[in-house]
Order: C-alpha cells, then structure tokens, then sequence
C-alpha cells in the first residue's frame, strides 16, 4: 500500500511538472558572484536558484530569487527537496527561507542534501505563494549534488538523526566549527534544538588531541557552532556526540585536512 502511495504521488508530480526553463537564463550581473543552479517559471512565477559554488552532499547555503510578473513576490516560498528516483522519494532537512529578501532580491535558504546525486536526481520543489492572490504555484528545478564525506545518517530508536559538518576553509589554530543536527521520521526532518554536543579532535597519526575547543552550542535552526583547535597541520579527526537528555542521538566523526 505504501509502495502503491508512493507510485501514485511520483507520477502525480510528473503529472504536475512546471516548465523547468531549457537553458539556465543568465544571471545577472549583481549575482555574478553566486553560481545559478537553475530556474523555472509558470504562472508569472519565476525562481532561479542560486549558491555559492556547486551544490554538495550535506550542508548548502542556497539563495532564491522569486519573482511575479518580474517583481519581487510578496508572499512565501517553501523548499520541498527530494531524490526522485520513483518509487523511491527521500527529502533532506531544509532550513526555510524568511519572507524578507536581501540587498540583492535574495532570500536565503539551506538545504542539508542527505547524499549526492546525479544531475536531475535530486529535484527541489518550490511551492510559491502569492500573498495578493492567494494562488500557490509549484515549480521544479533539477540539480546535481557533488559527493562529499561531510554528512552522516543513523537509524535511532524513534527514527533517524542526521549530522553534517559544515564546510569551510581551514587554518592552523583556532577556527569557527559548524554543524547541522537534525532528526526526523519516514520522511520528515526536524531540526534539533535542545541537544548537547561533545566535540574532541584529535591527530590519530600522531595519537595526540588540542586544548582550548569550545563545544558547539545551538544558534539557529539546528545549526551549532564552537571553536576547534588545530594546533599544527596534518589529518584530523573530529569527533562529535550529541545527547537529548540521557539520550544518545548520533555519535560519528569527520576526517579533516589542515593546510600548512
Ligand atoms: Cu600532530
């Protein structure tokens, strides 16, 4: 039954596909500093999707520009990613965008990609509505999501958790360190709020780890920051277990690698 379900709401967003425009439409020029994944259009609803660079499995910081009949919406935009391989259709946590667009006509957004994808694997799904008429207008715009190592997933007892390590640049010393904690049911996520993270790095080819790391703490949306120490260059490994109350909801590591 739930394969059947399944099968009929694939083919009822195949059914309901917007026209994802051919050729991503130039960005322009006060974007040229953001890579434009793709955009589509219907309704006299547009959206481009823009990022910083190319698109990654785990933490994405992306930015949306939505406009009716060539104005900027009055109304709210919502991010439905999923990896739309019928019967199968995964999303991945999702920090919404606001209402209030930037400087730049932007809103901003994240998405957490759960794993990579080849191009059109993974599509994300605008529901755009429009605060003057009330109407909602559903676009899709397909993207491929490069690997990476910076995300992990468990099974727990009420679901699953999800941890990915925000990516950065990195530098000998003391950095900012980043993390998305999130939890969720069959197909939906959560962000985590209220959890206790313990962070330790350490040099396993040296057997040795650093002092002054602050554990991350909550600012945001499911996102936690702290201060790491690499006190020399080299291969690290963090490692990082979050607790909800006596609960234990993930515990996994991330290898990094320190330039000189
Ligand atoms: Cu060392």
């Amino acid at each position: 039954m739930k394969w059947f379900f399944s099968v009929l709401v694939c083919a009822a967003l195949l059914t309901a596909c917007s026209t994802t425009d051919p050729t991503p439409s130039e960005p322009d020029d006060q974007l040229k500093e953001f890579t434009l994944h793709g955009s589509a259009s219907k309704d006299d609803v547009k959206v481009e999707l823009y990022a910083d660079t190319s698109l990654f499995a785990g933490y994405n910081d992306v930015y949306l520009k939505v406009t009716h009949k060539g104005k900027a919406l009055n109304g709210t935009t919502t991010l439905r990613p999923g990896f739309v391989t019928c019967p199968m259709n995964i999303d991945c946590p999702v920090i919404q965008p606001g209402t209030t667009a930037d400087s730049l006509g932007l809103l901003h957004a994240a998405i957490i990609f759960t794993m990579e994808g080849l191009p059109g694997e993974w599509k994300v799904y605008v529901d755009v509505v429009n605060n003057d008429d009330g109407k909602l207008t559903t676009l899709e715009i397909p993207v491929t999501v490069a690997r990476t190592d910076n995300v992990r997933e468990v099974k727990t007892e009420t679901g699953k958790a999800l941890l990915a390590l925000i990516p950065q640049p990195w530098k000998v010393g003391k950095n900012p360190i980043r993390i998305a904690l999130f939890s969720g049911g069959d197909s939906t996520y959560t962000s985590v709020e209220n959890a206790t993270v313990v962070m330790t790095p350490s040099m396993p080819s040296m057997g040795h780890g650093s002092h002054g790391n602050i554990n991350p703490t909550h600012v945001s949306d499911g996102i936690y920051q702290g201060t790491v120490n690499y006190s020399m260059s080299g291969e690290w490994k963090v490692d990082f277990a979050a607790t909800v109350g006596t609960t234990q909801l993930i515990h996994t590591s991330f290898m990094v690698d320190i330039p000189k």
